[in-house]
């Protein structure tokens, strides 16, 4: 964490003066690398530089961070992260109602209690950068500009839905607003991601890719190929390791043997772990972790430490977590957390979810209105008869 804090204050070009987003890349940058680079990327991270972390100092590291705030937040970014979250938890538990009023067709994921895995990301990436969100991600896409209205016409399966009825609740992905349409195949986003960010290397354009997965995928061969391919070709990637201590029914402890973290290490870029319950820090990481891809460092990965509150899904009891193990985390909730903060700087939050709420209130009304799509539109849009490009998004972050 402070190699790569170093390493994005010498580089950064979000740092007021240091603006280098229009001038080409320089060689070794985001171009080719030579042979002492690579041997530079390939050597594994020391311990306590970025990678290698024992257990005693992955709990130091995640009370150092809990207690930070980032200093490049405004207080208004502080504010539109903690909105962000409400709306993605006010979101789920109204479309957890229709879900059971019938009116959310299969059956429903969230991301109760892991909100700030998906806004702080977010909120650190540029409009033209692109995201690739996972099925607990639910405030990128609010982030990146989707509406709420089409949100729950999604879930609904209705026409005005991201995927116009074709596909249900959390499979979408806007591609309007720089978003690929979510990859239910585990962890193949990765290798998405890979292939946008290698696209940017190649153009020689400063921009990066990001990706969510979840620690499940870490057992899979994709995870492998992706790590390595970003690695070797030093790509500008972000990997978002959400690790929610449970791949359905399978506790982490069942899921593998080395620290994932530690993984990254062996591909020749830093990984770090974070408090994932902390919108700040996720933030903070993450807009490090650009840096130094667009400067032509790299990919990392950052390991997002939280817990999934809810079952799988909706159909799921998740019976097999211990009530002990909901309860220590519950007291760790991320919304909790920065409304401590954001009230510190005087903020009415009483105000603000009431605002959240009638928000939703009004986006449900909208896309109850909405009709199903029309059977014979069926199967327009399954095959990309006329390319879509992916276009550019919000770009929230005060600092760009
Ligand atoms: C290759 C593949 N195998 C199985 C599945 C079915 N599946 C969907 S989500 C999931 C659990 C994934 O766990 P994790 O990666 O930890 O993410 P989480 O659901 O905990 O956020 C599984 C097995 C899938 N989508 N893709
Ligand atoms: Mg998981």
């Amino acid at each position: 964490m402070r190699h790569m804090a170093t390493e994005a204050a010498r580089t950064d070009p979000d740092v007021p003066g240091g603006d280098v987003a229009a001038r080409p890349p320089r060689a070794g940058e985001a171009g080719l690398i030579g042979e002492g680079e690579r041997n530079v990327a390939a050597r594994p991270a020391r311990a306590g530089e970025a990678g290698l972390i024992g257990e005693g100092e992955r709990e130091e590291r995640a009370s150092r961070l809990a207690g930070e705030t980032s200093s490049r937040l405004t207080n208004a970014d502080r504010v539109g992260l903690l909105r962000a979250m409400l709306s993605m938890r006010g979101i789920e538990e109204r479309a957890m109602m229709l879900y059971r009023q019938g009116k959310v067709p299969g059956s429903f994921y969230d991301g109760f209690g892991q909100e700030a895995v998906s806004a702080g990301p977010a909120w650190a990436m540029h409009g033209h950068d692109r995201l690739c969100i996972l099925h607990r991600d639910l405030a990128a896409h609010v982030i990146r500009g989707v509406t709420l209205e089409r949100i729950f016409a999604q879930y609904m399966g209705r026409a005005g839905g991201i995927t116009g009825g074709r596909d249900g609740n959390v499979h979408f992905g806007e591609r309007r607003v720089g978003c690929v349409g979510m990859v239910s195949m585990l962890p193949d986003m990765m290798l998405v991601a890979a292939g946008l960010a290698m696209a940017f290397k190649l153009r020689g354009e400063q921009r990066a890719a990001l990706t969510w997965f979840g620690d499940g995928s870490t057992s899979r061969g994709d995870f492998h190929e992706a790590m390595n391919w970003a690695g070797v070709q030093k790509l500008p990637v972000i990997f978002i390791l959400e690790n929610n201590q449970y791949a359905y029914s399978t506790p982490t402890a069942s899921q593998f043997a080395v620290d994932p973290v530690e993984r990254a290490a062996a591909y020749g870029f830093p990984g770090l772990s974070v408090d994932g319950n902390d919108v700040e820090a996720m933030f903070e990481a993450t807009r490090e972790a650009r840096a130094r891809a667009i400067a032509g460092e790299g990919p990392s990965m950052i390991e997002a430490v939280t817990m999934r509150m809810h079952g799988h899904a909706a159909h799921d009891d998740m019976k097999y977590v211990p009530a002990e193990q909901i309860e220590e985390w519950r007291r760790k909730d991320p919304i909790d957390r920065q409304v401590r903060r954001v009230e510190a700087l005087g903020v009415d939050v009483a105000a603000l979810r009431a605002e959240v709420k009638a928000e939703i209130d009004a986006a449900v009304e909208q896309a109850l209105a909405m009709p199903m799509p029309e059977g014979e539109t069926a199967t327009d849009r399954v095959f990309a008869d006329e390319p879509a490009l992916l276009e550019d998004g919000a770009s929230r972050w005060s600092g760009f």
